[in-house]
C-alpha cells in the first residue's frame, strides 16, 4: 500500500507549519502517518512539530534543503524520495505522508513524482493582492488556504476580495478561509483531505504537474502573469468558515479557540491585549 502525499507550500510565514500541526492533531489517531518538513538551513519545523507533540517524534523527519527550498521538492526531489521511503519502510502501511515545502515564492511548485495533492497556503498578512499576483501554485494547486483571517482587519486586508479574486484566478478549485492558529476552518480542510485519502494516489506521471506551461525555467523566480480578470459574482457564503463572519455583518469577539466545538458564528478569535 501507497501512502498519500500531500505537499504544502505556500511563501514564508503563511502558516504552513500550522496547517501540519492542526492535521496532526485532528488525524494522527485514526490514521497511520507522517511528516516531513523542508527548511533551508535548520530543522525548525520538524522540531516545532516534535515539541508540540501533534504526532510521535519518530513520524516527524526534517529535511535541510541548502539553497532555493523549491528545488528540493521540484527539481532534484531525491533529498524527499529518500525521506519518503525511509518512512515508508519504517512505517508499513502508511496512509497518508504530509510534505511541507520551506517558504517560497508564488511560483514554487512540487513535482507529481513526489506528491500526489498539493495544498498552497498564503495569509491575509501578505496582502489583500497575493491572489491577484497569481502564480502556477496559487492558480493550479489542488487546494488554496487563505489563512490568518482573524489578522485581516489589522493589516487592512479585506477577505472578501481574497476570497473572491481567489476564486476567479482558480476557475473552480477549492478556496477556503482559516486561521489555522485558532482552528477556524480546519475542518473543511479535514473533509477535503479526507476525500483526497478515500481517492487514493495519484497515478504516477513521468512530468512535473500543469506546471510546465507557466513554468518552463526550474530557475526562473517568477513568471510573467496575466492579471485577475473581472470579479465572479459574490461567492457563496458556504465558503466561509464556520465561526467566522465578514466584519461587516458581524464585529469579531470571543476567546481564543481552544477546541474545534466551539465553531459558532461570531466566536472567531481576536488577539486578546496582554
Ligand atoms: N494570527 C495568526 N497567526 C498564525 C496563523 N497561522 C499561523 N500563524 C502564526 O504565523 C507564524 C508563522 O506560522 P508557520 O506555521 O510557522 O508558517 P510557515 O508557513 O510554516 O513558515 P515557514 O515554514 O517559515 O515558511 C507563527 O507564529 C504562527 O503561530 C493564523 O491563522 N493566525
Ligand atoms: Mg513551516
Amino acid at each position: 500500500m501507497t501512502a498519500v502525499r500531500v505537499g504544502i507550500g505556500g511563501p514564508v510565514g503563511s502558516g504552513k507549519t500550522a496547517l501540519v500541526d492542526v492535521l496532526c492533531r485532528r488525524l494522527a489517531r485514526q490514521l497511520n502517518m507522517a511528516v516531513i518538513t523542508n527548511d533551508i538551513y535548520t530543522r525548525e519545523d520538524a522540531d516545532f512539530l516534535i515539541r508540540a507533540g501533534s504526532l510521535d517524534a519518530e513520524r516527524v523527519v526534517g529535511v535541510e534543503t541548502g539553497a532555493c527550498p523549491h528545488s528540493a521538492v521540484r527539481d532534484d526531489i531525491s533529498i524527499n524520495l529518500n525521506a519518503v521511503e525511509d518512512l515508508e519502510r519504517r512505517f508499513a502501511g502508511l496512509e497518508l505522508l504530509l510534505i511541507e515545502s520551506g517558504g517560497d515564492n508564488l511560483a514554487a511548485t512540487f513535482s507529481a513524482e513526489l506528491v500526489d495533492y498539493t495544498i498552497y497556503v498564503i495569509d491575509v498578512a501578505g496582502g489583500e493582492k497575493i491572489p491577484r499576483k497569481g502564480g502556477p501554485a496559487q492558480t493550479d494547486s489542488d487546494l488554496l488556504l487563505i489563512n490568518k483571517i482573524d489578522l485581516a482587519d489589522l493589516v487592512g486586508a479585506s477577505v472578501e476580495v481574497m476570497l473572491r479574486e481567489a476564486t476567479t484566478l482558480r476557475q473552480g478549485r477549492p478556496v477556503l478561509l482559516t486561521a489555522l492558529r485558532h482552528e477556524t476552518g480546519a475542518d473543511g480542510v479535514v473533509d477535503w483531505l479526507l476525500n483526497r485519502l478515500a481517492e487514493g494516489p495519484r497515478t504516477p506521471v513521468a512530468t512535473p504537474v500543469a506546471i510546465a506551461r507557466h513554468d518552463p525555467h526550474p530557475h526562473e523566480h517568477g513568471q510573467p502573469f496575466s492579471p485577475v480578470g473581472s470579479p465572479l459574482a459574490p461567492t457563496s457564503s458556504a465558503s466561509f468558515p464556520h465561526g467566522w463572519s465578514p466584519p461587516d455583518s458581524e464585529p469579531h469577539g470571543g476567546p481564543p479557540r481552544s477546541d474545534a466545538t466551539s465553531d459558532q458564528p461570531g466566536t472567531l478569535p481576536s488577539i486578546q491585549a496582554p
